[in-house]
């Protein structure tokens, strides 16, 4: 959400209300836990029940919290350079970030969605979105590490994405901006946007054992903006549902001109006809420039290809495949519920929620009840498709997860609030207070077809006078609600990191005996692996030094290097020997350009560093691996460009002093 919303409002002549809500806290805030903090508490020793993988928004990275502790386990590098583990500075993890744009090393990280095996979750992998260098991320659950990453064409902004269908066959990528496709002249007046601006769908295949993400077709649609989406199941199984905003076309002044129009859209997306579409031949294939970077577990080592062509089905050569449903003032999420039966949308500036029926949907379509049409696809009447709108349910509907047992929840930025509603007659039961400025909120199990219910875990915007103060920059919150009872009641409250936006918590049981604890040295594929001491080395190939290094408790091999020169491009190439879970070795060397690197036990990583100068330049392991992990050092000298220093390498031995003669050190110093 974006924090012009109070313009909007402005305009909307709803700020009164607004700006009434904004200044008071709710006046339950000093006894806001309401529940029993004590079903937070996890004991010493005793594991969560819930991983929740949680989007790190402008981090760029996926964070995994224990529910109901909130305690942070890990951040994931994701689409953003990571220090602390080297993930984007080593030679290895290079190559995950490239983009036919070059290396872009962050991106705004939105939404998870789960793998998902008859609609529910299996525990194999989370994908994520880049919002804004448009990109799709698959992290490995048995590793909690991105495992690939691939770029979207014809797309601008990621956001509708990644949302998964039920057997995990698509994960689907919408543009959240339109603009001019990839292949036609993007130098045209913006004023134009009707003319040239397009949306796209992607519609990305997942391999199913391997997970390997690959762009299968795309739709092309009008210049619309799209903001979520939800797969159909059970009874939809086959449909996408996709929010909307901007039908309006509007290129400036969006707060004002994409809300003119009374209604946007729910787009109905029958992929099971777009595949047979496809099949028929109906595709058009278009030059693009994307980039598709893979991780390989048994190398160590990313590696990214640039790809040329998408397969681009046009709606105009495919009837019956879109359908548009009005939808009140600018639709954030659209959620189905988990028989697959209600749609629900949640207009941002609507002071109701629809819920649309897919039964009734289909009888449209049959029917033909239609009030015209956008852009050559049909608009159904929106009565024809509702089921009823959820009255008075607060203000600014954002998105819904449901408990499986009939009730929908629904978050509500403006009115900091969740409102929970019975699916079968709309009817609002309860709402509680969040704090403040809810966005999204996150049922275990919430968007799969059997919720695990239990727990439900609002990540609000704004957390003013909620923690201890840091300066200008406040963090962001997750509160955790316990909705086992009638009333739902906050039992813990805990800072976040990055910006959440969308998250998904899964048992801890489906993941807890999956973990990969350490990589087999023997199948350690790397082309600088040393299997082990005997293998170190350092060769010289014109100016780049290669070190064959390994780390095992608690020294590093080799330990003294000697007959580096200045420019040299130094390249250590360090592979933990250890086979046992949780000890990692780190390397780190005096003004190097990058960062760190965590080499986990069997793996191997590259840390590139240059000489600029002469001298001895220590380096030394980073994670306290033992008891002598302080004493796990080692030197490297520099000598002057063209000295005849010879290259020299040792660990416990010390090889004869040389000393180059003939050249001032001084005077090298001054170049
Ligand atoms: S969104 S609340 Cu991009 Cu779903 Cu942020
Ligand atoms: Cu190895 Cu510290």
């Amino acid at each position: 959400m974006s924090n012009s919303l109070t313009k909007i409002l402005t305009a909307l002549g709803l700020f009164a209300i607004v700006t009434g809500f904004q200044s008071c806290k709710p006046k339950t805030a000093q006894s806001a836990a309401g529940g029993d903090a004590s079903k937070s508490f996890i004991a010493p020793g005793k594991y969560d029940e819930f991983y929740n993988i949680v989007s790190g928004g402008f981090n760029g990275q996926v964070a995994v919290y224990g529910i109901p502790s909130g305690r942070l386990f890990r951040i994931i590098p994701v689409f953003s350079q990571s220090p602390e583990s080297g993930y984007g500075f080593s030679e290895e993890t290079k190559p995950m970030l490239n983009t036919s744009h070059g290396f872009v090393p962050w991106d705004d990280q939105h939404h998870i969605a789960l793998s998902q095996t008859k609609g529910e979750h299996d525990g194999r992998w989370a994908f994520a979105n880049g919002n804004n260098t448009p990109r799709l991320a698959r992290i490995d659950l048995s590793t909690f590490r991105t495992a690939e990453i691939l770029e979207i064409p014809n797309s601008a902004g990621n956001h509708a994405s990644p949302f998964i269908t039920e057997n995990s066959e698509y994960i689907v990528a919408a543009t959240r901006f339109s603009v001019p496709l990839d292949d036609q002249n993007g130098d045209v007046p913006i004023n134009t946007y009707k003319q040239n601006f397009k949306g796209s769908i992607s519609f990305v295949s997942v391999n199913p054992s391997s997970g390997e993400m690959n762009i299968a077709f795309q739709i092309r649609t009008p210049g619309v903006n799209f903001d979520l989406s939800r797969a159909g199941k059970g009874k939809s199984h086959g449909w996408f549902f996709f929010s909307c905003y901007n039908s309006e076309k509007a290129n400036t002044l969006l707060e004002v001109n994409a809300s003119a129009k009374d209604k946007d859209f729910v787009m109905a997306v029958n992929w099971k006809k777009a595949e047979e579409y496809l099949k028929a031949g109906k595709g058009k294939k278009q030059a693009v420039k994307y980039a598709h970077n893979v991780y390989d577990e048994n190398t160590h080592t990313a590696t990214s290809v640039i790809k040329t062509e998408v397969m681009v089905l046009d709606p105009a050569d495919c009837p019956d495949m879109l359908y548009l449903i009005p939808c009140p003032k600018s639709p954030h999420g659209t959620d189905v519920d988990p028989t697959g039966e209600y749609i629900v949308a949640s207009g941002k500036l609507a002071a109701s929620i629809p819920v649309f029926s897919f039964t009734k949907l289909q009888k449209a379509i049959a029917d033909k009840v239609f009030e015209g049409e956008y852009d050559g696809i049909p608009v159904i009447k929106y009565e024809a498709a509702l089921q009823g709108e959820v009255a008075k349910p607060g203000l600014g509907p954002l998105h819904t997860e449901f408990d499986g047992k009939g009730n929908a929840y629904t978050s509500m930025f403006v009115s900091s609030e969740i409102v929970k509603w019975r699916l079968s007659d709309l009817k609002v039961l309860d709402r509680v207070a969040t704090y403040y400025s809810i966005g999204h909120l996150s049922i275990p199990g919430g968007p799969t077809a059997k919720p695990h219910g239990k727990y439900m875990i609002a990540y609000n915007k704004i957390t003013k006078d909620r923690y201890l103060p840091t300066g200008p920059e406040l963090t962001q919150s997750a509160q955790l609600f316990d909705i086992t009872g009638e009333k739902m009641k906050m039992i813990l409250d805990f800072p976040t990191t990055g910006e959440p936006h969308y998250a998904e918590a899964i048992p801890a049981s489906m993941l807890m005996g999956k973990q990969r604890k350490i990589y087999k040295i023997e199948e350690n594929m790397h082309p600088y692996v040393s299997k082990g001491e005997g293998q170190t080395k350092v060769e010289r190939k014109g100016n780049q030094v290669h070190v064959w290094m390994t780390a095992i408790r608690s020294h590093l091999t080799p330990d003294n290097i000697e007959g580096v020169k200045v420019g040299d491009e130094v390249y250590f190439h360090l592979t933990n020997l250890e086979q046992d879970w949780d000890v990692p070795h780190g390397l780190a060397i005096k003004g190097a350009n990058n960062a760190e690197i965590l080499v986990m036990p069997g793996e191997t990583q590259t840390l590139k560093w240059v000489a600029d100068r002469t001298g001895i330049f220590p380096f030394y392991c980073t994670d306290f691996c033992s008891a002598l992990h302080q004493e796990m050092q080692g030197y490297l000298r520099v000598s002057p460009a063209g000295s005849s220093t010879p290259l020299l390498f040792s660990t416990g031995t010390n090889k004869p002093a040389v000393t180059t003669p003939g050249i001032n050190v001084a005077d090298t110093m001054k170049k």
